[in-house]
């Protein structure tokens, strides 16, 4: 049997949306900025694609939705932007506050830019994943220009208190920004209930084609280019437009919205199934309370082996996990948000992710629990024959 359970990497497409893109890889390929037949017969569907977004995020149409490449050019977007329309007019506001747990395209585009005199806030996570609205709070000062904090961490599912920090932001006169890239299709996001100046999307993290992003602009709040060189998007990001990926993003972004409630059953009741049977394993900690994660996500740790021993060991299984998020996974380094929780070193180097999504079934979930109980007891008894061996040798 072959179990995903790496859904928070990426997700396999839903055949619907690869229905909805196939025509135009073949009679409708023209470029909608031609003045031709070609270009007008596309043009309806990038504006259909689009109305399914708004609608998706409840966003007004006076707001703008950017297509990017992903939510690292999104993230990019955001941050470079800030950067060259506020911080490098006016240096006295040069301050970002920021998680500890942002992903690596937050984290090193703000390390990039601290080299250019912006001062950057990482605030702590709590011992359970969490980020603190307080916390957030207590790091501002008269210098910040930017809060950036994701709606959902990647490798807990830890949800963050994006309503309290964003009224805050408001309140303040401060830019808020959130990454999330893996809230949409496990969370209700709606625009119009939050006060959200810019958030960052990625089609391929529900059920969408890989490589199309987005970034919500609230209105007034408009950002330099990152991209020059032609009057694409209204002149806001160069480069001909992806027609059949932003196709299929608008429907996948359609159907996760609608589908929130079905996984926030569904799901939850698969991934507590599991949850409730690895947590039986002797010496193993889940990271954050359910209630406070995204409905599809465990961050499970098993004291004595190695995350990536357990991931061959599952793998040879036919099951998919990860030891965290997929583009830290050739550092073999420890997980980094365990690592940023800080409780005990061993915990980031025994981290393994399990995601779900709204295609996974309860016999794959059955197979998992078994699978994973017998790999757990299978390293457990190798690394005690280590242990053994070592002693008497
Ligand atoms: N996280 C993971 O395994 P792209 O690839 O650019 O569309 O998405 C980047 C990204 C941005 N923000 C968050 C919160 C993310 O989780 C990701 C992608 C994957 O966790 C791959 S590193």
């Amino acid at each position: 049997m072959k179990v995903y359970l790496d859904n928070n990497a990426t997700t396999k497409i839903d055949p619907l949306v690869k229905v909805k893109m196939q025509p135009f890889f073949e009679e409708l390929y023209g470029n909608p900025n031609s003045l031709h037949q070609y270009g007008m017969d596309v043009r309806p569907a990038l504006n259909v694609a689009l109305g399914e977004m708004y609608d998706a995020l409840n966003a007004p149409d006076a707001d703008d939705i950017l297509i990017t490449s992903c939510a690292t050019e999104s993230n990019n977007t955001v941050l470079k932007g800030i950067f060259f329309k506020h911080i490098l007019k006016n240096p006295e506001k040069n301050h970002i506050v920021t998680t500890a747990v942002e992903h690596p395209s937050m984290q090193d585009t703000l390390l990039y830019l601290s080299d250019y005199g912006v001062d950057v806030t990482y605030v702590d996570v709590d011992k359970n994943g969490g980020i603190s609205a307080e916390a957030i709070k207590a790091a501002v000062t008269d210098k910040t220009i930017l809060i950036s904090m994701m709606w959902a961490n990647n490798e807990t599912g830890m949800i963050f208190p994006i309503e309290e920090v964003s009224s805050f932001a408001k309140e303040k006169d401060i830019l808020f920004h959130t990454d999330a890239v893996q809230a949409i299709g496990k969370l209700k996001v709606d625009l119009s209930a939050v006060n959200i100046d810019y958030l960052t999307f990625s089609a391929h993290k529900f059920h969408g084609p890989k490589g199309i992003g987005g970034l919500y602009v609230k209105k007034g709040k408009q950002l330099p280019n990152l991209l020059h060189g032609g009057e694409q998007m209204g002149g806001k990001r160069a480069g001909t437009l992806n027609v059949a990926y932003i196709v299929g993003m608008g429907l996948a972004m359609k159907q996760a919205a609608n589908h929130v409630e079905k996984i926030n059953i569904d799901v939850r009741r698969l991934r507590d199934k599991l949850e409730d049977a690895l947590i039986k394993i002797s010496d193993t900690i889940v990271v954050g309370p359910r209630a406070l994660r995204t409905p599809n996500t465990i961050l499970i740790s098993l004291r004595g082996i190695e995350g990536e021993s357990m991931l061959w060991d599952l793998n040879k299984s036919g099951i998919a996990a990860s030891t965290g998020s997929a583009c830290a996974s050739e550092s073999l380094e420890a997980n980094p948000v365990m690592n940023a929780i800080g409780e005990d070193p061993e915990l980031a180097h025994t981290a393994m992710r399990l995601s779900l999504s709204r295609f996974t079934t309860e016999k794959e979930i059955d197979y998992t629990i078994d699978a994973f109980t017998a790999a757990a007891e299978r390293l457990r008894s190798i690394s005690s024959t280590y242990a053994y061996t070592n002693e008497v040798g």
